[in-house]
């Protein structure tokens, strides 16, 4: 039966050691059980000991992906992720603007946890003015939500505070990722409706946490694509994300990937 299974897509950067970037979010859409595509916009070169290089890719390039995948596929969900620049990230819009990919979830990826800059500055303006506003969930950090919100976060109601202030912008439901600090990650989410919720799971002491961001907004497309309300969505993916920590696997020297078969159900 054609197109009869949930169809996702990521817009992304390769991480070339699959630990982030668009080897993540494929990893978390096959564990999750939905049919996976990308749109390539960046390609790093990286390891578990950081980023080296980057280079975004041209604008021809991204629109014939996004050109090809909407003649073909019937995609129920997408996500963003390393948007690069200014002119990649117009380029996206301009295709988001003119394709229907279903819920849009916006990871704000900004920085790297080691502080390679995966966004310039002229780029979180138009993010914010024109990115934001078509996103169904966007699943912020601790950081981003400070660069987003325009102010510091230094207490709960700070926090409760910046995801007003990042819902003004045009986001339905805001998640802002807690810092992983101990003993509790405390993650929190503003729905479309005003209500908010805490979603807590223990820190983990470990290096193996890249691509943590990554794995749970794709979780959340996947979710969505699958018909699961936002709510039970961000839930599962903050559990399994958890998991995927807790039970990490030794690969790289340094800092390393998260554990996406704990993504199984
Ligand atoms: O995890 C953020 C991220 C996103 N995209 C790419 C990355 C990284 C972090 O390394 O390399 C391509």
């Amino acid at each position: 039966m054609v197109n009869s299974f949930p169809q996702v897509l990521t817009i992304a950067g390769s991480d070339s050691d699959g630990s982030a970037g668009a080897q993540a979010d494929l990893h978390s859409f096959f564990a999750r059980k939905v049919y996976g595509m990308s749109i390539l916009v960046a390609a790093v070169s990286g390891n578990s000991y950081g980023i080296t290089n980057q280079h975004l890719f041209p604008k021809d390039i991204i629109d014939d992906q996004f050109k090809v995948l909407a003649e073909d596929f019937e995609i129920s969900s997408v996500k963003t992720g390393m948007l690069g620049n200014e002119e990649v990230i117009k380029t996206v819009i301009d295709n988001l603007n003119k394709y229907d990919f279903g819920y849009l979830v916006v990871d704000p990826v900004i920085t790297t946890k080691h502080g390679a800059q995966l966004l310039s500055d002229d780029a979180v303006v138009l993010m914010k003015k024109e990115l934001l506003r078509k996103a169904f969930v966007a699943t912020p950090n601790f950081y981003e939500a400070q660069i987003l919100a325009d102010m510091g976060i230094k207490s709960p109601e700070d926090k409760l505070l910046a995801a007003k202030k990042i819902q003004e912008l045009g986001v339905k439901n805001v998640v802002i990722k807690g810092e992983h600090i101990a003993p509790i990650v405390s993650d929190l989410v503003l729905f479309e409706d005003g209500s908010f919720e805490y979603l807590d799971e223990p820190f983990i002491n470990t290096k193996h946490i890249n691509g943590t961001g990554d794995t749970f907004s794709s979780i959340i497309v996947a979710e969505l694509a699958k018909g699961n309300s936002v709510l039970d969505a961000i839930k599962t993916a903050k559990k399994l994300t958890f998991l995927a920590i807790e039970k990490g696997i030794d690969v790289g020297h340094e800092f390393g990937p998260i554990n996406h078969w704990e993504l199984l159900d």
